[in-house]
């Protein structure tokens, strides 16, 4: 009964480690805690009347571990809300998103036409050039910075191959 008892101890423990061995090479490729990269962040000069603006960046997440987006604030700017572009019924419009989830070792681009930053009540009028900052707050308590620049919708299309602005129409 006794030997029944140990060869089962024995079967167990032969099981357990690749396992074991597969943990630690996993803890030796660890990243640091805060792996989350903030980059290529834009916002929109507000064209004259209008009274919201868009704002883009990018979000990488180098980490092991999920993260999950909250808020968003740009200095100078009284409110922003995190956005996306939903189809329904043949139709494009946006909406906001309270929470978006960052997947270990995915990159989220906030580009035209999809997840943007929604900008409104600016503190002062933002000349092109301009550098404000960009915060990330995070589900966990983390938070990212970032300058954002200020560019007219002219820069942003010539950065993009698609400059027209040399058409004048008179
Ligand atoms: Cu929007």
């Amino acid at each position: 009964m006794f030997l029944k008892y140990l060869g089962a101890f024995a079967v167990v423990l032969v099981v357990s480690i690749p396992y074991l061995a597969r943990a630690e090479q996993e803890g030796a490729h660890q990243h640091n805690e805060s792996d989350l990269q903030l980059s290529d962040a834009y916002i929109r000069q507000f064209i004259p009347a209008a009274k919201s603006t868009a704002a883009y960046f990018s979000v990488a997440n180098h980490s092991d571990k999920t993260r999950v987006l909250k808020k968003a604030t740009i200095s100078k700017i009284g409110r922003v809300e995190i956005h996306e572009h939903i189809h329904t019924e043949g139709m494009m419009r946006m909406q906001q998103v309270n929470e978006l989830t960052l997947f270990a070792h995915k990159t989220i681009n906030f580009q035209p036409g999809g997840y943007h930053l929604m900008a409104f009540d600016p503190a002062e009028h933002l000349k092109k050039g301009d550098k404000l900052t960009l915060t990330l707050y995070f589900a966990n308590g983390e938070q990212l910075q970032s300058p954002i620049k200020v560019v007219s919708l002219r820069d942003e299309m010539s950065q993009q191959g698609h400059d027209h602005s040399q058409h004048k129409h008179h």
